[in-house]
């Protein structure tokens, strides 16, 4: 067998800490997402939506973790595709997450497509300047910035932000702005990671490193993915206990 052969055999080898944090991503994906099925028995029915959706983005993440992980042993390279397919589902899904749980205080569809076309914009953006012209990468990721700053704009101050503010639920107003903070530092991880791509402006600090065998820009996506992903779903589920809990004690 040569050389090549025995370094990627499809195994999981001591030292490859990428694909050590594929393979955590993918089993806690799975285990959020059994979490939150089971949990969505605890709230009241209007919250049940929620949790099924905070399940649907760790499961679909899951689904593809598992795919990556193997793209990752086998091949030693980014699992780009699969990477952005993920986001073309999930990243929509959370923007529903924002829709449900201001609806109550009357968000409208427009404000939905709004967060969507800024998502949209951000991904194509993004995988165009990562797996179509890597060349200009810098630029198309200035592009995907502006998708994101639409999003930013919307939850900090458009209309969502105005909603949130005017709702008299406490428990949704103080869930809201955490949820708009994981939008804004937790996903500043991913332009980060995309920034240590080769010619990108943050090159510069993964210069020594053999990407045969590593990829900083997974290792960033991986771990935004897991804070992203199940940290989001778990503010959902929590700002859904304390609102089934509110309504318990308005009824008693
Ligand atoms: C579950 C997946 C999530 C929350 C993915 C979020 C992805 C981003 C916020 C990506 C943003 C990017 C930029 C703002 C510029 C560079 C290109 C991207 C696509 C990495």
């Amino acid at each position: 067998m040569s050389n090549l052969g025995i370094l990627l055999d499809a195994t999981l080898r001591a030292g490859d800490y990428i694909g050590f944090t594929f393979f955590t991503g993918y089993m806690s994906m799975l285990a959020a997402s059994i979490f939150f099925i089971v949990e969505r028995g605890t709230v009241t029915d209007k919250w049940k939506t929620s949790l099924l959706v905070s399940a649907l983005i760790t499961f679909i993440a899951a689904v593809h973790y598992y795919y990556m992980r193997g793209v990752w042993l086998e091949t030693a390279t980014s699992p780009t595709q699969y990477r952005y397919i993920d986001w073309t589902l999930t990243v929509p899904l959370m923007c529903i997450e924002y829709y449900l749980i201001l609806k109550p205080a009357g968000a409208k569809v427009g404000m939905l497509v709004r967060l969507i076309v800024g998502s949209i914009i951000m991904l194509v953006a993004g995988y165009i300047g990562e797996a179509v012209a890597q060349e200009q990468n810098i630029l198309w990721g200035v592009i995907s910035t502006l998708g994101w700053a639409l999003i930013i704009y919307e939850i900090y101050a458009g209309e969502a932000s105005k909603l949130a503010k005017a709702t008299d639920s406490e428990v949704v107003k103080s869930g809201y702005n955490v949820l708009r903070w994981f939008t804004l530092v937790g996903w500043a991880i991913y332009p980060i990671g995309y920034m240590l791509l080769p010619g990108n402006l943050l090159s510069g600090f993964v210069e020594g490193i053999d990407m045969s065998k590593s990829s900083p820009v997974d290792l960033a996506y991986n771990i935004a993915d897991a804070v992203n992903k199940i940290g989001f779903g778990l503010v959902v589920y929590s700002i859904a206990k304390g609102a089934t809990e509110a309504e318990k004690v308005k009824h008693a």
